[in-house]
């Protein structure tokens, strides 16, 4: 392999509106932050990453302003110089330097792969071990918060062939509110969509023992951290036949094998950012099939860099049995690539070309940017 180093790290704020305002039980989106991070390598080889959080800093501890930081302060300097063909190696120089970080860990290695992809002319898939599908099935979070609204925006997608599978964002009401939120929208979907939920851990163990049942009975098909704690999770596996899934306690494959031990959900969702990059989500697939855990493609809302990453490494699972829900370039006002992605027939194409397969609009992009490019150089530390 020819050498290729590792010249120059450019990092940006990107904000943009969403559609319509997106409530969860944390807080209520009006908009995303995309940190982007570009590096370029000696070859004349540029790859792109992304990383994005949820509300800000309400769902997790890292913020896209703390991993613009990290990477222009930490990251970077601890990788201009070094190999940027050997990327496992790299993540792990780099790993033991910054200490968990994971959103921007994965917001470079998806840059770095996106180079070497494109060096060898292949796409990510291929250096994750090769894609097993060209396309992904991608559900719709209804999240609106008012029942009628969720109601007609499920039938615009179904009409679309967009989406046929709803998850409805829930916790921040009664929960007797909620649930007949959720059954009202099942009855209103029937047969033609899959309804699931999503509480991000807004229930005690005692409000989710008397909520689950009452969510099967409504046509809830999965119910994703109902709870906070995993060994409540673990608890109330045990205690009902309605599919439960993880999503916040899967920090990296420590904390997949931790709960896959004491058999701690049915379905893992997989988020590339929330445990620490492509190849550690790998891990935590690895993990899960080997448990007989199945398997969803989470998303942290990223836009489309993040999202197509996300998609190169779900397109690769051996195992993917509740499809994905890579819809958060959907849920922003603008288009961001210079070719718009392929949403169609209730699925995601992953892209087929070098890298990620993507390119940015940039001066798409340069218009939404909060404070215009900072440059690093290993000089500047
Ligand atoms: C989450 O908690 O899974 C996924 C869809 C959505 O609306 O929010 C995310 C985060
Ligand atoms: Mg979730």
């Amino acid at each position: 392999m020819s050498a290729a180093t590792i010249e120059r790290i450019e990092t940006c704020l990107v904000d943009l509106p969403t559609i319509r305002p997106h409530k969860l039980s944390v807080a209520t989106m009006y908009g995303q932050t995309l940190m982007l991070v570009k590096v370029y390598c000696s070859d004349g080889v540029v790859g792109i990453g992304e990383g994005t959080t949820i509300a800000g800093m309400a769902y997790g501890p890292e913020s896209p302003e703390a991993m613009k930081l990290s990477i222009d302060a930490y990251f970077a300097p601890a990788m201009i110089g070094q190999d940027a063909t050997r990327v496992q190696a790299l993540m792990a120089h780099v790993g033991k330097l910054v200490k968990v970080n994971h959103f921007a860990k994965s917001a470079l290695e998806t840059a770095l792969l996106d180079a070497h992809g494109k060096r060898l002319g292949v796409p990510v898939s291929e250096l994750l071990g090769g894609r097993r599908r060209d396309r992904v099935p991608v559900a719709w979070t209804l999240a609106s918060g008012d029942t009628d609204r969720d109601i007609a925006e499920a039938e615009q997608m179904l009409q679309e062939r967009r989406h046929r599978i709803f998850k409805l964002k829930i916790g921040a009401r009664d929960p007797k509110v909620d649930i007949a939120h959720v059954a009202a929208i099942k009855r209103a979907v029937g047969d033609r969509g899959a309804v699931r939920v999503d509480v991000n851990m807004a229930w005690s163990e005692t409000q989710a023992a008397w909520a689950i049942p009452a969510l099967a009975e409504a046509g809830c098909e999965l119910v994703e951290q109902p709870v906070a704690s995993a060994a409540a999770l673990a608890r109330l596996m045990h205690r009902f036949p309605v599919a439960l899934m993880a999503d916040e306690v899967l920090q990296g494959p420590d904390t997949a094998f931790e709960i896959a031990r004491q058999h701690g959900a049915d379905v893992f969702a997989i988020k590339i950012e929330q445990n620490g990059g492509l190849f550690a989500a790998q891990r935590v697939a690895a993990i899960a099939d080997a448990a007989g855990i199945e398997l969803y493609g989470g998303t942290m809302l990223e836009a489309a860099v993040s999202t197509v990453a996300s998609a190169h490494l779900f397109a690769s699972f051996a195992h993917l049995q509740w499809g994905t829900e890579l819809f958060g370039p959907l849920l922003i006002t603008e288009e961001i690539l210079a070719q718009p992605l392929d949403y169609s027939d209730f699925e995601l194409t992953v892209p087929a070309g070098p890298g990620l397969g993507i390119e940015l609009d940039d001066a798409r992009v340069k218009r939404f940017t909060r404070d215009g490019l900072v440059k690093v150089t290993n000089k500047s530390h």
